[in-house]
């Protein structure tokens, strides 16, 4: 079998991210409403954390922010052709709405689509499933670019297989929800779900998001095979306490699982489960409630980490600071360094930016496996390196401001030096033009998407 590598595609924070406290049940996001933003200072903490990673010799790429706002959707609601009434109107209409078609949420690519690499798939190819992020109105909006983004980058149909979203009415979150786990003698997917048609078990406070049923879809669409499934409930008491993606309370490489008590429901017979199936290399570090309740694990994100393999055949975590101001999260995250003879290092890291709105780091990227002939069949130059992290340094310089509010999105100016700097985006990721609005524009009009 060829060799695979892991490049984490990390979402670049858009020009207009800012504070809506638009995601109910993602309580960092309703704590931070209506704080003044600074887009420039998120989109460099993003770019450090990728060079952070790059430096570790982990595969890193990178993935554009989309067009905000999200003209289509003005328009359809009838605002008109005009853009500086159109926004006024809008906003002068329901400020909520206004925030919703300015959110820059499309920077958590852990949520842009579910990914089973080539060597898991029946057919030999790498499928990514684009999420539909229905059960957030402001979510719902990003699905047509990131299906525009990643057949461009995943275009060789011999190599790979982007498939459009399913349908709106079963709820798909992407990889937050996905956890990729293999030994000598399995792979396997564990599918993290939270409601279904004939559930009976279920949240008493937040809305769960995903679906049984899409991530059931979601294996079939992308090709795995029974034997590399296993579907799982997320522990409905996670998710009221804020837990609103699986990988808000686990994470996985390879063959360790570091996972909450909460994140799933019957945790133990879950672990004998995957110990069952994925053989005696399984390893994972179960945290439990008296050990780090689920207060401290959803306000400080130790689980949101990236686990990441590194040459020398250990692993790395990368962790939110939060986790290690957090005493209950540092010691859970000390005694898995412990314990875990693969995890060799855990580095924290400051995405707080971020973090505010609930993304840690393991939201801002999506996970790819990719091989090398997979790897050259990717013409964009979208993998990360020293130039590309100076050229993507300046540009957010140039283009990004540092406070921004929601009375800033009135402001026709802010649409224009958003869809410009863009438009300067995808040309220097060799993208070409692959947002609506690089097709149409036609000054002063809405920049349909
Ligand atoms: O969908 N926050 C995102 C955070 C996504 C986290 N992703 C993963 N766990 N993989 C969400 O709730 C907040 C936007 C605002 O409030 O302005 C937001 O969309």
């Amino acid at each position: 079998m060829p060799a695979y590598r892991e490049y984490n595609f990390d979402g670049i924070v858009g020009p207009t991210h800012h504070y809506g406290g638009l995601s109910s049940g993602n309580l960092a996001s309703t704590r931070h409403r209506g704080l003044v933003g600074n887009p420039r200072a998120a989109a460099l903490e993003g770019l450090e954390k990728m060079r952070f990673v790059a430096n570790l010799g982990v595969g890193q790429a990178v993935l554009p922010p989309q067009p905000r706002p999200a003209a289509r959707a003005l328009a359809d609601l009838g605002y008109g052709a005009d853009l500086a009434s159109a926004l006024a109107r809008a906003f002068d209409d329901s400020l909520g709405l206004g925030s919703r078609l300015f959110s820059a949420s499309a920077m958590w690519t852990a949520n842009a689509a579910t990914v089973v690499p080539s060597c898991d798939a029946n057919d030999g190819k790498l499928h990514l499933l684009v999420a539909n992020l229905s059960a957030m109105p402001h979510r719902s909006l990003e699905p047509p670019d990131t299906e525009r983004v990643l057949r461009k980058i995943f275009a060789a149909p011999e190599h790979f297989q982007v498939h459009a979203p399913l349908p709106a009415y079963l709820g798909d979150e992407g990889a937050a929800n996905q956890l990729r786990l293999c030994t000598d003698q399995a792979s396997l997917h564990l599918l993290g779900w939270g409601r279904g048609f004939d559930q009976t078990e279920t949240t008493r406070f937040f809305h769960a998001r995903q679906s049984l049923e899409a991530s059931q879809a979601v294996a079939r669409v992308c090709q795995l095979p029974p034997a590399r499934v296993l579907l799982r409930q997320q522990d409905p008491r996670g998710i009221d306490a804020g837990a609103f993606h699986s990988d808000v309370l686990a994470v996985s490489n390879r063959h360790v699982l570091l996972l909450h008590e909460h994140a799933f429901v019957e945790p133990h017979a879950l672990l004998d489960e995957l110990a069952r199936r994925l053989g005696p290399g399984f390893e994972s570090c179960l945290a439990t409630e008296a050990e780090l309740n689920l207060g401290d694990a959803v306000s400080s994100y130790p689980f949101n980490s990236e686990l990441v393999s590194l040459d020398d055949g250990t692993m790395a975590l990368i962790a939110p600071a939060e986790a290690q101001a957090n005493a209950a999260a540092r010691a859970y995250l000390e005694r898995a360094l412990g314990e875990i003879p693969a995890l060799s290092a855990v580095h924290y890291i400051d995405v707080n930016g971020s973090m505010k709105n609930g993304g840690g780091p393991a939201c801002l990227r999506l996970r790819v496996l990719l091989n090398e002939s997979e790897r050259n069949a990717i013409q964009p130059r979208v993998f990360f390196d020293n130039d590309l992290y100076l050229l993507l340094k300046q540009w957010v310089e140039k283009h990004y401001r540092d406070t921004l509010t929601l009375a800033d999105f009135r402001d026709p100016q802010l649409v224009e030096e958003t869809l410009q700097a863009l438009d300067e985006l995808t040309q220097l990721l060799e993208l070409g033009s692959v947002y609506p609005f690089q097709q149409s524009g036609k000054a002063g009009a809405l920049p349909l998407g």
